[in-house]
């Protein structure tokens, strides 16, 4: 699609108006130049407010298009599985053998023998897992995963307390805040929608006081924080409860919302009085526990009470823990606790789903007989449920979006269920995996293991565009072309109000091919009827756009690349339900603000409890296990990737260095020096990086960003420094990835080099 060349652009140069579409918090505007099909430069949005700007990596995309390490013909495996030797084959050779090794595993297993690990590489509605997951549904299923590595604790406390995910408001209404508390929550690495940072800074100008609770002074701390509270990682229900103690004592809480509005507040109360347990949880309490002063906690309590509207937005890091879901959801309760719900200026905290066409209409009231709630989750090919039996399990009611069902595994679990199958539990005996846009081996908690599992396989497909860690253990490896070589649409990442239209920019590199496409090829190979496939890019482009409401001309979001749309005022969660609650219930059971839960109450579970409490683990800071592994590691998400893509850009590298944050008192203890090449160990593993001591970590605490690629070398040490090498596989009860829940030791390295790494 060509605009018209301005004035100022070099003779032969034109214009494509596409975007960037990586799962990275955004979903931005890119504008190609183009000079005899190649893109020389890239502009981003430099059109109506509010402009949908490009961050540091989709601006360097061109060294990840152009890289020499794309992948470039479909490949056969020749040494053993992970060695990383392959040869080449033509298209027709690569899906024969992958329609072949379908049909007979197929045949010989059933259907829930074929594993489907569709990832989040590509976040358009067209390309990546998406038509993959059809072609293997109308094949007769498979199975897969449940629970979202990035929001599953949000995600639970999210459907616990108020009955759906839509908790969000939209960022313009941070200017209508008085306080915004930055729980575990880093947008200026992280985006969370285009345009939070510009409104963070906005919020601050007008008055309003931002704190952020974060072990890590963080950029986003250090660019617009009043007040920086470090706290000791996985305690923050701890700390939530005591904010609550300080409102009850002092009689801060707005007891009419609560009457009205919720249910369950007393049991809370006798909770955090200490009649339950004998504990009351008082700031006192907490301070050990938390490492923050009882004076900065019952300060924030009593300014998060008095000065309304205040937003308290939590973040998904300090959920993606053991017990996540309970920090999740005493945010959510203690937004409730002070009336800070469903008016301009506050927020809910939870899942912070804001604008999506898909969810239009009022919330309804929940009828107890049709529990499970689908139609308000991420949108994904929908498996046939092979030869599981649905077990009846409350948790499964509260799924929302990620459709737990006993019939799928917990994503944590994924090589634990290979290698253990029916026999370990598991829903299904699996033979082969088909990996799309994944990079499984190094995202999924337990490196090492998968390694195992993907060994034990009898085939394993992926589809990529390098030779990811992952892709190293395919059978037969296909190349995939890149949003820059073919069209589609993207929706926003959480729920602004836009589309970017990524129009292709040149023609695919190489021989590689759209998913789609693949299955173009795939589907007369199994028997499945090509109708859908054969469709073009744009005519199925098109389909897709006309369900949606809010897309009313295509054509002019085609040809400028993004659709912006108006809203004639802020969106605030529940505005509905507190205005006229009996004509809009909260989609509970109740109707009403679940403090106490009916589905968990139900459940009877003390790790589950129906109300949040502060709870403990394996892993936790106290656990006998700390005496051997006394540091807790974080594995937060990249400034300089997106998850582990974007790994191989030298300008991006250029920037911040990989390296692992440690305080200089625990570097200091254990002889490390600025630059040392050291070891983070524990039971699971053992990786080699670079130190970067500083004090924006507290004591106690080292972060190893997630998205390293895993590289073992011949005695297992992990060279390319991956998180995961380190993390723990085991869910939490409520469904919470437990990446952030990790205990490690760590030493100089064997053998020191003086590179000093170029952190921030
Ligand atoms: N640049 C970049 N942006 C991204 C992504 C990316 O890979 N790169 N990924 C995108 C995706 S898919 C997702 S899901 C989101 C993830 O977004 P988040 O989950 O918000 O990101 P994280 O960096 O993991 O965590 C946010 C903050 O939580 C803090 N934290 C960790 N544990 C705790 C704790 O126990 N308590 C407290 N109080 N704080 C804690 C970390 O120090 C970190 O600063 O980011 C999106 N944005
Ligand atoms: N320790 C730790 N682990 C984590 C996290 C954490 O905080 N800590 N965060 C988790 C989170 S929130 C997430 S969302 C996951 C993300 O984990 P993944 O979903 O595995 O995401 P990526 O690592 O970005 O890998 C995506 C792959 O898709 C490829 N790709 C890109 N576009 C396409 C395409 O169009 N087609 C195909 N076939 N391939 C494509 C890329 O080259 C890349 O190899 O990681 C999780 N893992
Ligand atoms: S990486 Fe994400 S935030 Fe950055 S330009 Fe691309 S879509 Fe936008
Ligand atoms: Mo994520």
């Amino acid at each position: 699609m060509k605009t018209s060349q301005p004035e100022a652009l070099d003779k032969g140069v034109s214009i494509i108006n596409t975007g960037c579409c990586h799962d990275c918090g955004g979903r931005c505007v890119l504008k190609a130049h183009i000079k005899e099909g190649k893109i020389i430069r890239f502009e981003s949005d430099t059109g109506e407010s509010p402009q949908i700007r490009a961050c540091l990596r989709g601006r360097a995309y061109r060294q990840r298009l152009y890289s020499p390490d794309r992948l470039k013909y479909p490949l056969r495996r020749v040494g053993q599985r992970g060695q990383g030797k392959f040869e080449r084959l033509t298209w027709d050779e690569a899906l024969d053998q992958i329609a072949e090794n379908l049909k007979r595993i197929k045949t010989s297993y059933g259907n829930s023998a074929i594993l489907f690990l569709p990832g989040a590489g590509n976040q358009g509605l067209l390309h990546g897992p998406i038509a993959p997951g059809m072609l293997l549904q109308q094949f007769g299923g498979f199975t897969r995963p449940w629970a979202s590595p990035s929001y599953e604790g949000a995600l639970f406390a999210s459907m616990a307390t108020y009955g759906t995910i839509r908790t969000g408001h939209s960022r313009d209404d941070l200017l209508n805040s008085r306080l915004i508390i930055l729980w575990g929550w880093n947008p200026a690495n992280t985006i969370w929608d285009p345009e939070t940072s510009l409104t963070l800074a906005k919020a601050r100008e007008k008055g309003a006081r931002l704190v952020a609770v974060d072990p890590r002074f963080t950029d986003s701390v250090s660019t617009f924080a009043d007040q920086w509270i470090p706290i000791r990682p996985g305690t923050d229900a701890a700390m939530l409860s005591a904010m609550a103690y300080v409102i009850i004592s002092e009689g801060l809480e707005d007891q009419s919302f609560l009457e009205k509005y919720t249910q369950g507040f007393e049991r809370y109360k006798d909770y955090l009085l200490g009649k339950e347990d004998g504990e009351p949880k008082t700031p006192q309490w907490a301070e050990p526990i938390t490492k923050v002063p009882a004076k900065a906690i019952a300060d924030l309590a009593r300014a998060y009470a008095l000065q309304k509207p205040a937003a308290l937005i939590a973040g998904w890091g300090p959920a993606r823990t053991a017990m996540g879901e309970q920090y999740s959801r005493s945010a959510a309760v203690l937004c409730a606790l002070t009336g800070n719900i469903g008016l301009p200026g506050g927020y809910a905290a939870g899942f912070m789903r804001a604008y999506s066409s898909r969810e239009t209409g009022h919330l309804q009231k929940k009828d107890p007989n049709r529990p499970i709630d689908k139609s308000q989750g991420i949108p994904s090919a929908n498996p046939v449920e092979n030869g599981a039996r649905p077990r009846p399990n409350s948790l499964y009611k509260l799924s929302g979006g990620t459709n737990a069902t006993s019939a799928r595994i917990h994503q944590s679990q994924i090589w634990d269920a290979i290698l253990r199958g029916r026999a370990g539990g598991y829903p299904a005996d699996l033979k082969m995996v088909y990996i799309v846009a994944s990079n499984c081996l190094n995202q999924y908690p337990n490196s090492n293991r998968g390694v195992q599992a993907l060994r034990s396989l009898e085939f394993v497909v992926v589809h990529d565009q390098f030779m990811t860690p992952t892709a190293r253990f395919a059978d037969i490896l296909l190349p995939v072309n890149t949003f820059m070589e073919r069209s589609d649409i993207a929706p926003p990442w959480l729920g602004s109000p836009y589309y970017i239209y990524l129009n292709k920019a040149v023609d695919p590199l190489y021989e590689t091919k759209s998913d789609l496409e693949i299955c173009r090829g795939l589907a007369p190979r199994i028997g499945v009827s090509p109708d859908f496939f054969d469709q073009s890019d744009e005519a199925i482009l098109r389909m897709f756009a006309s369900q949606r409401k809010d897309i009313d001309d295509f054509e002019a979001m085609k040809t400028r690349g993004v659709l912006k749309i108006h809203l004639s005022e802020p969106i605030v969660a529940f505005k509905d339900q507190i205005a006229d609650p009996q004509r809009y219930p909260f989609p509970t059971l109740s109707g009403k603000i679940e403090i106490d839960c009916d589905h968990l109450a139900e459940m009877n579970n003390p790790r589950i409890p129906s109300i949040p409490k502060y709870l403990g683990h394996s892993e936790h800071y106290d656990a006998p296990l700390a005496q051997k592994y006394p540091l807790q590691l974080l594995t937060t998400h990249s400034k300089t990737r997106t998850h582990s893509t974007l790994e191989k850009v030298d300008w991006l590298k250029e920037l911040e260095g990989q390296g692992a944050w440690i305080n200089p008192l625990d570097a200091l203890s254990r002889s490390i020096k600025n630059g040392d090449r050291i070891d983070i160990f524990n039971d699971r593993g053992r990786i080699r990086t670079l130190a970067y001591l500083t004090e924006r970590i507290m004591p106690g605490v080292i972060n190893v960003c997630e998205g390293a690629w895993y590289s073992p070398d011949e005695e297992g040490v992990d060279l390319g420094g991956c998180a995961n090498t380190l993390t723990h596989d085991q869910p939490s009860p409520g469904g919470a990835q437990p990446m952030n829940s990790a205990l490690v030791q760590v030493e100089r390295a064997p053998v020191q080099n003086s590179h000093v790494p170029s952190g921030t």
